[in-house]
């Protein structure tokens, strides 16, 4: 029951158990070998925290802001298509959870909630707007009045463009189930059983998504929306900085939960080297991460080096298992190992948090080394 949920694990064994198959294999498959879904995990284990004793930490604020809106924690929901497999309630219960608990909820483009649903779930109390995830169609005309539609509900506050996944990822658990999807807003398709090409959940919605999306397009997708615009999906250095120069608000490292390319590098790493080389660029950009993120001390890590923001996927899938109070006990336990984290660390605010609380030496030899920038970009930065 939903009280011997203390930790983020325990909803992914009570997932895996409760789950159809069909929606196991989807929610917690990784490309191919799942190296990257894997190190995603495990490199957050090499950072070690240096903390400060002896500091007044009897009240202890996670408060913090995401674009400008304020937020109770600065976490988030991130954007995942077919939450309903999950629950019946699906991304509604993420839009209600969220708002109830002042966290951000980013939609995506393959919810399988209508925008409209998920506008009518939230009240009008001053809560963080949703964001909202887009994947670009081949008939661009879709993502047009797609974003249109979001912008003028009033309720999101930010477009985010995915940009790792321009096609399926090989996704072998998820190829193997035979897979039939119909999504609210319109797109279908049916991923048939193994043939060389796969089927899966995966492959059947991504087919309309455009692979042919390049930095050219970054205006006409900005023309679409008054709302800021975030690229989710930046695995370089280089195009972190392409992305600020180009005035992008919110540039979200991640490599798709380790479902898109494999051996892709965990983002943290990206992170690291973001901070160590181009450390400016936390001043020009809102930098958020996800990706394996799965307790308070992961959360607070990545705040340390410098993320406005961290995201959870699947482990709001698997806690969706239990409708909404599921979603919401989920919060609340990273609500606490947050608040838990930051008060053996010796901080009382999110401000307080820097890279002088982290070792991060075991991560040395792995974090990427700068990028060679053409004279063109030096001279502009
Ligand atoms: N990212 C998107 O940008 N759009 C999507 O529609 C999307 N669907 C996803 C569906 C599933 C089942 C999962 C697990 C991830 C999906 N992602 C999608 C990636 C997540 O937004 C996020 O980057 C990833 O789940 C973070 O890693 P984590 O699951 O280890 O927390």
């Amino acid at each position: 029951s939903l009280s011997q949920m203390i930790s983020l694990h325990d909803f992914e064994e009570a997932a895996q158990e409760n789950l159809s198959k069909k929606a196991w294999a989807y929610f917690s498959s990784g490309a191919t070998d799942q190296i990257t879904l894997a190190m995603n995990q495990s490199v957050y284990q090499k950072v070690f925290f240096q903390p400060r004793t002896m500091v007044d930490v009897s009240s202890v604020s996670t408060k913090s802001t995401m674009l400008g809106h304020p937020v109770d924690i600065p976490i988030f929901i991130c954007p995942t298509g077919m939450a309903k497999l999950s629950h019946p309630t699906g991304e509604v219960s993420f839009a209600k959870a969220a708002e109830a608990y002042g966290i951000m909820f980013m939609m995506s483009t393959n919810a399988s909630s209508s925008v409209s649903d998920v506008v009518k779930a939230r009240t009008s109390k001053p809560a963080p707007p949703c964001f909202f995830q887009l994947y670009v169609n081949r008939d661009r005309s879709k993502s047009e009045a797609l974003v249109k539609n979001v912008t003028a509900s009033g309720k999101f506050g930010a477009i985010v463009v995915t940009v790792d996944a321009h096609v399926a990822g090989k996704r072998e658990a998820d190829e193997k189930v035979k897979a039939e999807v119909v999504l609210e807003s319109g797109i279908t398709g049916t991923g048939t059983a193994p043939d060389a090409k796969g089927g899966g959940i995966g492959r059947a919605m991504g087919g309309y998504i455009d692979p042919s999306f390049s930095w050219a397009d970054l205006p006409w997708v900005r023309s679409l929306s008054h709302l800021p615009l975030g690229l989710k999906g930046v695995q370089t250095v280089e195009d972190v900085i392409k992305a600020v120069k180009l005035g992008v608000e919110l540039i979200y490292l991640s490599n798709h939960g380790g479902r898109a390319l494999d051996t892709a590098p965990p983002a943290l790493l990206v992170l690291l080297s973001l901070r160590k080389h181009h450390p400016w660029v936390f001043d020009r950009a809102e930098i958020y991460i996800d990706g394996g993120i799965r307790r308070g001390t992961d959360v607070v890590k990545a705040l340390c080096l410098g993320a406005k923001a961290v995201g959870l996927g699947r482990p709001f899938l698997y806690a969706l298992s239990y409708g909404l109070e599921g979603v919401e006990k989920a919060i609340e336990v990273l609500r606490d190992e947050v608040e838990t984290t930051m008060q053996l660390l010796g901080v009382t605010s999110i401000d307080q948090l820097g890279p002088h609380l982290l070792n991060t030496k075991a991560l040395e030899p792995l974090i990427p080394d700068p990028p060679i920038l053409s004279a063109s970009i030096r001279a502009r930065l």
